[in-house]
């Protein structure tokens, strides 16, 4: 039974946050949900102070082994959460995460505080792919403002506080030390790396917004070094996941350093994926079949 940051978990596959939604899949798969949920922790979609519409479409694009999102956080804000989607979240039979996102220190206190209050809530990731919009920079691309907004929610809640590291870096190392300091809990990577498309048939941007996050299969590779880099410069728990797709896949997250892993992008191609990675974990059919022999010119 792996254990997380004191949570007793099942398994050790959860979901990337924004890629499930629980209430839906409730409403389609009714209690059988409950019998065989995929994630032995489930992690909300990024909610933010006040309710947000999200990006116009297009908001997804599939390109080669993956897809690039800019959905642009669509949630009922802090109190719509709360009053709406926590009771029936806190109905699943697994721990809670809720992940939180605000554009000033502030505005993220207010949030750590209110869900810190809930009972429901077994811990809270920080997704701090945001502008902090009193200084203009992504707080998760600078380690300063990683450990200062870490070093105001810390005092804050007793729970559990794990930050979502952006990709989009050139040493995640150093924001994943930084956020240590500040007095995080854990780190989870890798968010979704800056990417563009255009539509061949417009060659305008594919997404209205003009670019977005890529995920999927085509990120693995990267997020799987990332981890290796975060994990050397960490002591706190890491979850690994980008384009995690396969028991083997996870594997190779859990053998880099990841005490948990997520399953992301494949959630929306197969909704029991978390299960089958979970289950797959187990058996033989995590082994890579070995590698076929290169040619050795020596
Ligand atoms: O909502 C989004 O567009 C979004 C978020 Br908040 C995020 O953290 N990562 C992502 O790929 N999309």
């Amino acid at each position: 039974m792996p254990e997380f940051c004191g949570i007793a978990l099942g398994h050790p596959v959860v979901n990337a946050s924004g890629t499930y939604d629980a209430i839906a899949a409730r409403r389609v798969f009714g209690d059988a949900l409950f019998a065989d949920f995929p994630f032995s922790a489930f992690v909300s979609k990024t909610i933010t102070p006040r309710p947000r519409a999200g990006n116009s479409p297009q908001r997804i694009w599939e390109t080669p082994a993956g897809m690039i999102n800019s959905i642009g956080l669509p949630n009922k804000g802090l109190e719509g959460f709360l009053a709406e989607d926590l009771p029936q979240l806190a109905e699943l039979p697994v721990p809670l995460i809720v992940s939180a996102m605000a554009t000033d220190r502030e505005q993220f206190s207010r949030m750590v505080e209110a869900l810190g209050k809930r009972e429901e809530i077994a811990a809270i990731e920080l997704n701090v792919s945001c502008p902090n919009v009193e200084s203009g920079l992504i707080v998760g691309e600078q380690p300063g403002e990683t450990e200062a907004l870490l070093e105001a929610l810390r005092p804050l809640t007793a729970k559990p506080l794990i930050v979502k590291l952006t990709p989009n870096v050139a040493d995640p190392g150093a924001v994943a030390a930084a956020a240590e300091r500040g007095g995080a809990d854990a780190v989870s990577l890798i968010n979704t790396l800056k990417a563009s498309a255009i539509d061949p048939h417009s060659s305008a941007p594919a997404l209205a917004a003009g670019h977005g996050g890529l995920s999927g299969p085509a990120v693995r590779p990267i997020a799987l070094q990332q981890l290796r880099t975060v994990d050397a410069a960490v002591g706190i728990p890491t979850i690994g996941m980008g384009g995690i797709a396969s028991g083997a896949d996870a594997s190779e997250f859990l053998a880099a350093g990841a005490s948990l892993v997520a399953v992301g992008t494949e959630n929306f191609r197969d909704p029991r994926a978390g299960s089958r990675v979970a289950e797959e974990l187990t058996s033989t059919a995590s082994q890579r079949p070995a590698p076929t022999p290169v040619l050795d010119l020596e």
